[in-house]
C-alpha cells in the first residue's frame, strides 16, 4: 500500500504528540490541543533529574517557562481541564498517534569547534522510531544542519521502526520561529515553512500546521530547503548586523558619525532600492544568530561537498560576518584601553563598571552574551570588572549587581553593553561624583547617551561608530 493510501486509510490527523517540553514544544502542544480539528495531544518529556519536574507542573496547568508569555498559561489550563493535553514520560504512547513533532534543542558542544550536540535530538528521534506505525507523520521542529532530515533523521527512524520513510510514514521539517515573550503569537502569526521529504509528506505536515495558523500561512517546500531557510534567515540577520558593524569601525577610523551615514543611506527609499540598515553595537549574542551560520556552513560542506563553486581561497562571507560581530567586544576592549590611556590611567587595577549583561536590551536572556568575552579581556588585563544588570540576577558564576550606584562608585570607566532603558538617562554629573574621578571614562556600546553631555562634564568618551567624537578634546585638566 502506498503512503498516500496508508494516510487515507488512517484519515485526518486527530491525535498528536510533541516531544520536548521547552520554549518550542509547550506552545506548539497547547495550540494543537486547543484546535477543534484535533482530539488529543501528548506532551512527551523525559523524566530526567534536570527537567522531569515539568511533567507534574504541566499537568497542573502551570508553565515551567521563565518570563512573561501572554496567554500561554491560560491556554495550558484550558486544554488540561478539557483533558485534551497530557504530559507524560511514557514514550510508548507515540504508537497511538497520527503525528509526532520533535522540538528538542540542538546547542553547540563547545564554542570552539561549533559542532552541534544532536544527542538529545537523536534520542527523541529514536523514541519516535521505536513506536512508529504505518501512515504516521514525523516532523522535526528543531533547528538542524541542512541535510539532517533526509540523512540521519530518516536513517534513525527507519532503523528503529523497520519502516521506510516516504513509503510507510511521512517525514518533514517545519522549523520553529519562536521568540521569547511572543511564543503563541509567533506560531499563530508567522508564516510556517513546511518541508516534506516528498509531496505526500509536505501535504500531511501542512494538514498538521494549518489549523493553528491565524494570520500566518503555510509555505511548502522540500525538507532540505526548509532547513536552509531556517538557518539562512538568521545567517542573513547576522550578516546585516556585521555589515553595519564594519561600517561603524570604518566611520570611527575616518572620523565620521556612523549614525549620520546610516540616516543618509536609509533615506534611499522606494521600490526595491531600500537598504537593510540594522544597528551597530557592542556585539551579537543569543541562541540563534551565534550558531545558525555554522549550521548553514556545515550543511553546504556535507550536502554540497565537491559540488560548491566558490571564489578560490576566499572565506565564507557568512563566517566572516560572524567573525566581525564577534570582534565587536574586542573593539569595545580596545576603546576602553584607549580611553583609560587618554584619561591618564592604565587598565591594570582600573575599576570598570559593565552596564548590561543580557545579550538583548530590556531582556534577562544572557545566552552567548558579548559582554562575557569583554569582561574576560578586562580581567586578563588586570582590571576589576563589576557587572550591573536590572534583569539578570546571576549567570554562570559571574556576580551581577542590581544596584547601579554600587557598580559606578569609584569606577574609572563606565561601559554600556546592553541597551536597557535604565541606561538611557544617565546623569553625567551624578556619575562623575560617584566615580570620584575628574575625568571618568564612558564607553557607549549601544548608542544610549549623548556624547556632548558627558564630554562637557569632563568625561573621556568613546562610542561605537562615533568617529566624530572619539578623539574629542578633554575638558578641564587631565
Ligand atoms: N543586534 C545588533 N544590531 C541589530 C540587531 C541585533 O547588534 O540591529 C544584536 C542584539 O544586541 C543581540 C543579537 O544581535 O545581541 C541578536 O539580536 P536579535 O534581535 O536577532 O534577537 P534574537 O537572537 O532573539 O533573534 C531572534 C530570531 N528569531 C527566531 O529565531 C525565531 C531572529 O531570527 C529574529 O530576526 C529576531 O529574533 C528578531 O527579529 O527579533
Amino acid at each position: 500500500m502506498t503512503l498516500e493510501a496508508l494516510i487515507r486509510k488512517r484519515g485526518p490527523i486527530k491525535k498528536i504528540g510533541v516531544v520536548g517540553m521547552g520554549y518550542v514544544g509547550i506552545p506548539a502542544a497547547v495550540l494543537f490541543a486547543d484546535s477543534p480539528e484535533f482530539d488529543f495531544v501528548y506532551g512527551f518529556q523525559r523524566d530526567s533529574s534536570s527537567s522531569g519536574y515539568k511533567i507534574e507542573m504541566l499537568n497542573r496547568g502551570e508553565s515551567p517557562l521563565k518570563g512573561e508569555e501572554p496567554g500561554l498559561e491560560e491556554l495550558l489550563k484550558k486544554v488540561v481541564a478539557a483533558e485534551k493535553f497530557l504530559c507524560t514520560s511514557d514514550f510508548s504512547k507515540i504508537g497511538e498517534l497520527d503525528a509526532v513533532t520533535l522540538s528538542i534543542q540542538t546547542p553547540f558542544l563547545n564554542k570552539e569547534d561549533l559542532l552541534p550536540d544532536f544527542s538529545a535530538l537523536k534520542e527523541g528521534i529514536r523514541q519516535a522510531g521505536r513506536y512508529l506505525s504505518p501512515g504516521m507523520l514525523v516532523v522535526l521542529e528543531s533547528t538542524v544542519t541542512p541535510g539532517t532530515t533526509v540523512t540521519f533523521a530518516r536513517e534513525l527512524l527507519e532503523k528503529e521502526s523497520g519502516l521506510k520513510a516516504g513509503a510507510d510514514f511521512a517525514l518533514a521539517h517545519a522549523p520553529e520561529r519562536v521568540m521569547v515573550g511572543r511564543l503563541l503569537r509567533n506560531i499563530r502569526e508567522h508564516d510556517r515553512i513546511v518541508g516534506g521529504i516528498d509531496t505526500v509528506s509536505t501535504r500531511r505536515a501542512t494538514e498538521l500546521y494549518s489549523p493553528v495558523l491565524t494570520i500566518g500561512k503555510v509555505i511548502p517546500m522540500s525538507a532540505t530547503a526548509a532547513e536552509v531557510t531556517k538557518t539562512t534567515e538568521n545567517t542573513f540577520r547576522d550578516l546585516q548586523i556585521a555589515a553595519i558593524n564594519e561600517l561603524a569601525l570604518y566611520c570611527e577610523a575616518m572620523g565620521v558619525n556612523v549614525y549620520d551615514v546610516r540616516t543618509g543611506i536609509d533615506s534611499l527609499k522606494g521600490e526595491g532600492i531600500t537598504r537593510a540598515m540594522l544597528w551597530p553595537g557592542a556585539g551579537v549574542g543569543g541562541h540563534c544568530l551565534t550558531k545558525d551560520t555554522y549550521h548553514l556552513e556545515r550543511g553546504v560542506q556535507v550536502l554540497g561537498k565537491d559540488l560548491l563553486d566558490y571564489p578560490k581561497g576566499e572565506p565564507s562571507l557568512y563566517v566572516l560576518a560572524r567573525h566581525i560581530n564577534d570582534f565587536m567586544p574586542t573593539h569595545m576592549f580596545h576603546l576602553t584601553l584607549d580611553a583609560l590611556k587618554r584619561a591618564g590611567r592604565s587598565v591594570q587595577g582600573a575599576k570598570v563598571a559593565i552596564l548590561g549583561w543580557a545579550f538583548l536590551s530590556n531582556s534577562d536572556d544572557t545566552r552567548n552574551t558579548p559582554a562575557e568575552p569583554y569582561r574576560d579581556n578586562l580581567i586578563q588585563a588586570g582590571a576589576i570588572a563589576d557587572v550591573h544588570d536590572p534583569y539578570v540576577k546571576e549567570d554562570s558564576g559571574v556576580p551581577i549587581l542590581q544596584n547601579l550606584d554600587d557598580v559606578m562608585k569609584g569606577a574609572d570607566a563606565i561601559v554600556i553593553f546592553a541597551g536597557h532603558h535604565q541606561y538611557k538617562n544617565l546623569d553625567p554629573d551624578y556619575i562623575r561624583t560617584l566615580s570620584g574621578k575628574t575625568h571618568p571614562v564612558i564607553i557607549d556600546g549601544r548608542n544610549m547617551i549623548d556624547p556632548d553631555l558627558f564630554i562637557k562634564h569632563g568625561f573621556v568618551y568613546k562610542g561605537i561608530g562615533r568617529g566624530d567624537k572619539n578623539m574629542h578634546k578633554i575638558l578641564g585638566k587631565v
